[in-house]
């Protein structure tokens, strides 16, 4: 008789989904007493990352997802694509992750589909913004026009209608990128919070953190604030505290920083057409298997491919 009965090895890559991750980015992006800092991933490989770098928490960004896969931030991936995109990043790690769903690709019918496949994957949250379709990344251009309120406030409660408690909703605001000003960002930021969003993502495009500050201050914490600093980074941290901000989004860090590595990589084996002088400033293989556990590929091949040699 073979032995099957040994602890079976852990399987870190297709783990199943876990309700806890829902509950755990509710207390990390919901608590103003404590910063919480959510980090970028595109796909498994930064996931897991993340993961190791001590993140409690991801934002599957449709910057950098569209950026991995060779298309522009303006809807040019389809919302299945996101959402396979996010499969993977759920499967790489045990974190929660929150997902940009942009404007939720439509009307309220398509954001609440969007907001139901995202579940059934594993995603712990979603971000709306209130863009209209198709959206274009809030650095580019001037020109962002706003949802009407109340069309948006629909998308809002029919994904809350349709998720429950089953995901996070987090309502993001543009005005301050679409240029409406601070009076324009709080009577949304209100009519979001009746709609039944859990935290308020506030967006600015400014190169200084008074604008969010300011909301902040005006807001008096009605619900928790989520900000995203990638043009605002001098500000020091201790001020996001000091306002009661409860989450930070490093939005699009690893996409950037891979962009900037892999320019150097390729620069250089063309231009040396060797990789003596690379290879020490690259990942080594064994830390990339490590990475996705192929400790335990060998693990399983003994027990389920191999089995008697289990008993030699
Ligand atoms: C993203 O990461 O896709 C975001 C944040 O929406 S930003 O690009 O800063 O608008
Ligand atoms: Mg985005």
């Amino acid at each position: 008789m073979q032995d099957h009965s040994s602890t079976p090895p852990t399987d870190s890559v297709h783990h199943p989904v876990d309700c806890s991750r829902v509950n755990t980015l509710r207390a990390e992006v919901c608590c103003s007493n404590k910063l919480s800092f959510l980090m970028e991933a595109h796909d498994g490989l930064s996931a897991a990352i993340a993961e190791r770098g001590g993140f409690k928490g991801l934002w599957a960004s449709g910057l950098s997802i569209a950026c991995s896969l060779g298309y522009r931030d303006a809807n040019e991936a389809s919302w299945s694509q996101l959402v396979d995109a996010v499969e993977r990043i759920v499967d790489s790690s045990q974190l929660p992750v929150l997902v940009d769903g942009d404007g939720g690709f439509g009307n309220f019918n398509n954001a609440r589909l969007l907001a139901r496949k995202l579940c059934q994957r594993g995603a712990a949250g979603i971000a709306l913004e209130d863009s209209s379709f198709p959206k274009i990344n809030s650095f580019v251009g001037d020109r962002h026009p706003l949802a009407d309120v109340d069309e948006f406030c629909g998308r809002l409660r029919a994904v809350k209608d349709t998720i429950a408690k089953d995901l996070v909703l987090v309502a993001r605001i543009e005005a301050l990128i679409a240029g409406h000003g601070m009076h324009e960002a709080i009577s949304r930021a209100h009519a979001y919070r009746e709609a039944g969003a859990d935290a308020i993502l506030i967006h600015s495009r400014s190169s200084s953190a008074d604008e969010v500050l300011s909301f902040a201050r005006a807001w008096q914490n009605r619900l928790p604030i989520v900000i995203v600093p990638t043009k605002y980074y001098r500000t020091p941290t201790c001020e996001y505290r000091r306002a009661r901000i409860s989450t930070v989004i490093w939005a699009n860090h690893s996409m950037r920083a891979a962009v900037a590595a892999m320019r150097q990589v390729c620069g250089r084996l063309f231009a040396e057409e060797n990789a003596t002088t690379i290879e020490p400033e690259i990942a080594p293989l064994d830390e990339v298997f490590d990475i996705f556990n192929y400790d335990e590929l060998a693990k399983a091949e003994a027990r389920y491919l191999h089995p008697g040699k289990l008993q030699q």
